[in-house]
């Protein structure tokens, strides 16, 4: 909606029943053209309450987990014409309210990707964020500040907004059905030199906001270690992958191609 572009904000959800309402009323409708809800085989009433609600649902036949439900909700929003598209967990962790400083630098043209950081926003550990999680939360951010040159406050938000251009671009369909796909995607952004920034926003932890416990984060953690290591290798032309090197296009059936991507795609 703002100066023409199209918002979509896209929700991966499983068993988001408690928080999917209070998540919707925070978001600033006047901004937002539409929601997206994916569905990733919830055992509560999460579609019936998106329905009540009016998003556009999506459900899937099997459950995928959290990456994979990332790449429906991408596809989604790229289908329905999106310019932006925030990604925002219906788990009311994070403060919906702030979608438009959070696109802001999107439609101002100086981003392709904005992280809303918790780190930045400072009161991490105060907003209830467990002290092993902050702690590797910063481990692992210096690791891939140093690995990607750059110095971002934090790498593990899960409340980001990406450019058409962005998801058009990187080949996020190659990326994990887990928890990582989320490290994935930015290393990718750093590979194919997207400019990434970072808006401060607070931390909000409560029982319902978080489903990872120790053993789900030191996987997390280790798989995101080796995320770094391929982003190296490949950077370093030691070991290539296509994760960092081929285009989503390139990745695509071209008879899906067209309801995909905006301009027509040279084969
Ligand atoms: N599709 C899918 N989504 C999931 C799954 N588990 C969690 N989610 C969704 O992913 C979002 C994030 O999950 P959380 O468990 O809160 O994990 P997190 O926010 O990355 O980590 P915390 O910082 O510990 O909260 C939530 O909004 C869930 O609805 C899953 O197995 N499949
Ligand atoms: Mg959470």
């Amino acid at each position: 909606m703002p100066e023409g572009q199209r918002v979509i904000v896209v929700m991966p959800a499983y068993n988001a029943a408690q928080t999917l309402e209070k998540t919707y009323n925070d978001l600033p409708r006047d901004i937002v053209d539409e929601i997206i809800l994916v569905d990733d085989v919830s055992q509560d009433e999460t579609v019936e309450i998106a329905r009540r609600l009016g998003l556009k649902v999506v459900i899937h036949v099997q459950n995928t987990g959290y990456g994979g439900n990332q790449k429906t909700c991408y596809l989604e929003a790229l289908k329905d014409g999106a310019d932006v598209v925030v990604m925002l967990h219906p788990d009311y962790q994070y403060d919906s309210t702030l979608v438009p400083e959070l696109i802001h630098p999107i439609l101002a043209g100086e981003a392709d990707l904005v992280l809303g950081s918790r780190v930045l926003g400072g009161g991490t550990l105060a907003g209830g964020m467990p002290v092993y999680k902050y702690l590797s939360n910063r481990f692992l951010t210096l690791v891939e500040n140093l690995a990607f040159r750059k110095r971002l406050s934090e790498y593990h938000t899960g409340f980001r907004a990406y450019s058409r251009r962005f998801l058009e671009t990187v080949p996020f369909l190659l990326n994990s059905d887990r928890f990582v796909f989320d490290s994935e995607i930015l290393a990718q952004a750093v590979a194919f030199d997207f400019e990434i920034t970072e808006i401060a926003v607070p931390t909000r932890y409560f029982d319902e906001a978080s489903s990872v416990g120790l053993k789900d984060g030191i996987v997390y953690g280790l798989q995101t270690l080796s995320v770094v290591c391929r982003y190296l290798l490949n950077s370093l032309g030691i070991l290539e992958s296509d994760q960092f090197q081929k285009r989503l296009s390139e990745i695509i059936s071209r008879y899906h191609s067209p309801t995909i991507f905006r301009q027509e795609v040279e084969s």
